[in-house]
């Protein structure tokens, strides 16, 4: 029946934005996590959140990740206890909100660019631009999903 219809497509409209809310990034594209390759450039135009996951895909011989801090970030050095990634295909769950850094240990390559800074949101906490955006498009789903049932009922009637 036409009215089944609506009733699938107003929950297809409400649970659309919660499944698009988790992305899998990976970083550099088909270029892979590689020296040569511009990751602020690659980052730029994103929007990280917390629960999307980063999957670093490398050749596991020459290259590995190192999570570090803004300090060593910005010197290229890792601390000797850093957390050290090397499968050649890392994936990272992005769990908190704020910056993240991330560079290759091996020598030379952070200082060569291989190295990935990015600002994780928490789209379920008050923020002004990005979250009211999202709130719109769960706001206009309700609606949607309210207009559908009208429809429903108008049918029955
Ligand atoms: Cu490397």
């Amino acid at each position: 029946m036409a009215s089944n219809r609506f009733v699938i497509l107003g929950i297809a409209v409400i649970l659309l934005p919660t499944i698009a809310m988790a992305t899998e990034y990976i970083v550099g594209d088909d270029k892979g996590w590689n020296i040569g390759v511009d990751y602020q450039a690659w980052a730029k135009d994103k929007m990280f959140n917390v629960g999307d996951s980063l999957v670093f895909q490398y050749d596991a011989s020459k290259h590995n990740v190192v999570k570090v801090n803004g300090t060593a970030f910005k010197d290229c050095l890792a601390p000797p206890d850093a957390g050290l990634l090397t499968s050649g295909n890392d994936t990272i769950v992005l769990q908190t909100a704020g910056n993240k850094w991330y560079l290759c240990g091996k020598v030379g390559h952070c200082a060569k660019g291989q190295k990935l800074s990015i600002s994780v949101m928490d789209m379920s906490a008050p923020q002004p631009s990005p979250s009211s955006a999202a709130r719109g498009i769960v706001f206009s789903g309700s609606f949607q999903l309210l207009a559908s049932a009208f429809v429903l009922l108008k049918a029955f009637v």
